[in-house]
């Protein structure tokens, strides 16, 4: 028997452009394999394939994989998560197209499902128990869902989760874990109680320096000895306003597989310290040891390498604020747009524990932006809305590219941004493909 391994369109182009042509475009292959990279010839076989015109061919950066080539996954049959794309079904992963993130605020069937263990089943919240520990926890505390209720102030905030390793699929070399494309994102609201008032309520020593979760899932193999995972945040994010422990996302039960009933919510931050499922917080004198706490899980090389190395654990460290992003929501990549018409086009911006200070289309592989018009966020750690139009100088083959910049100066890069073992952090500016006709 051989075992095949399986590889992402963008490793194939890299390695072997003329072999992902014909992949991509099937029986036309023979016109398409001369192509290359920047070639003249190779433009014009790709117009031939593509059945039209590339206006700004001038512009298509080398080894650029079109954007039209996407693949084509098969949708889920998760219960209330239909549309999503499933990445793998133990433990379950599933993400969101873009396309089906166009609401402002995320509704709960489009909220992507990151598990790294298997859900508690039969969860009864009437008899749910949080309890707070942990070495640098003053008092010891156990909470139902109603004491949380009825002794801390209600908050409800929007707020962003993005997986650490939402991109990872464009890395190249490919990254093991899941495939993750654009939908490992999502921006719902989230109703509950500040984890600082929990926190304060049950007395945080001096020497707190972490705050970590358990969660009520297990662990795949079914070792109950075994965590999936379990991270955390330092105690300053902590104690940020708008970290919560929250039983309600937009105003329903949390769906069983983003934590029902009780999650925390630590936004802009890697979705990994947002606690599932929660059961349990420590108050920590030390960083948090939970599972998936230490390198390489979640951590980035501290100084860039080149890909593919080998990077030792003491040289990674664990990745905090997530950085710039954006994505275009509409329209639907891959369709076809009348040339005389201005084509609408939106999508959402974020950037970690920053705001955005401006989102840029461009219609001609990145050579000129224009700037779109930006909603504010609903509130810190939300992500902000925008909307522009496209209008299209001749009928053809465009890509419409997002860039967003953050109020730190930060802008997205146009291509995968430095390559780390497990494809943590791409942040590499959103495609879609038009046919303008
Ligand atoms: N208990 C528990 N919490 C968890 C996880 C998990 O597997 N178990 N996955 C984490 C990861 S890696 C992410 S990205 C987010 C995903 O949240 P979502 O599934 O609600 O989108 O939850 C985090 N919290
Ligand atoms: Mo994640």
């Amino acid at each position: 028997m051989t075992s095949k391994k399986l590889i992402s369109i963008n490793e194939l182009y890299q390695q072997d452009p003329i072999a992902a042509d014909k992949i991509a475009w099937g029986r036309k292959s023979e016109a398409v394999s001369r192509r290359g990279f920047l070639k003249k010839s190779g433009l014009l076989a790709l117009s031939t394939a593509l059945g039209m015109t590339i206006p700004f061919s001038r512009f298509m950066p080398a080894g650029l994989v079109p954007a039209a080539f996407a693949a084509d996954n098969a949708d889920t049959t998760i219960e209330g998560k239909e549309g999503l794309i499933l990445l793998n079904d133990r433990p379950v992963n599933a993400e969101t197209p873009a396309h089906l993130l166009d609401d402002e605020i995320t509704p709960n069937r489009y909220m992507f499902i990151r598990n790294n263990g298997i859900p508690p089943e039969n969860v009864d919240p009437e008899n749910w128990q949080l309890e707070i520990g942990g070495e640098s926890c003053v008092t010891p505390t156990t909470f139902s869902i109603t004491d949380l209720k009825t002794r801390f102030e209600e908050v409800t905030l929007q707020l962003q989760l993005e997986c650490g390793g939402n991109g990872r699929a464009e890395f190249v070399p490919a990254a093991s874990g899941n495939q993750w494309t654009t939908g490992a994102i999502g921006c719902p609201t989230f109703t509950g109680v500040r984890l600082r008032d929990v926190l304060n309520f049950c007395g945080v020593a001096r020497d707190a320096v972490y705050v970590g979760y358990y969660g009520a899932d297990t662990h795949a193999s079914g070792n109950p000895e075994l965590d999936p995972i379990s991270r955390g945040v330092p105690i300053n994010k902590a104690m940020e306003r708008e970290s919560l422990i929250a039983w309600a996302m937009n105003g329903e039960d949390i769906p069983i597989q983003n934590g029902y009933p009780l999650r925390m919510v630590c936004a802009g931050w890697p979705g990994s310290v947002s606690g599932k499922w929660l059961n349990r917080i420590v108050v920590r004198d030390r960083v948090h040891d939970g599972e998936k706490m230490a390198a390489p899980s979640y951590s980035v090389p501290a100084a860039s390498v080149a890909p593919g190395s080998r990077v030792p654990n003491d040289e990674m460290r664990i990745i905090e604020s997530m950085p710039v992003k954006s994505l275009i929501t509409f329209p639907q990549s891959g369709i076809s747009h009348d040339a005389r018409q201005r084509l609408t086009v939106r999508g959402h911006a974020w950037a970690g524990d920053s705001q955005i200070s401006g989102v840029f289309l461009s219609i001609d592989f990145g050579a000129t932006w224009l700037p779109t018009a930006l909603n504010p966020a609903a509130n810190r750690l939300a992500w902000q809305s925008f909307q522009s139009w496209a209008q299209f100088p001749e009928p053809g083959y465009y890509e419409v590219w997002v860039r967003a910049m953050d109020n730190l100066g930060q802008s997205q890069p146009m291509v995968v941004p430095g390559w780390n073992p497990r494809g943590y952090l791409n942040n590499a500016c959103h495609r879609i493909a038009v046919q303008a006709v």
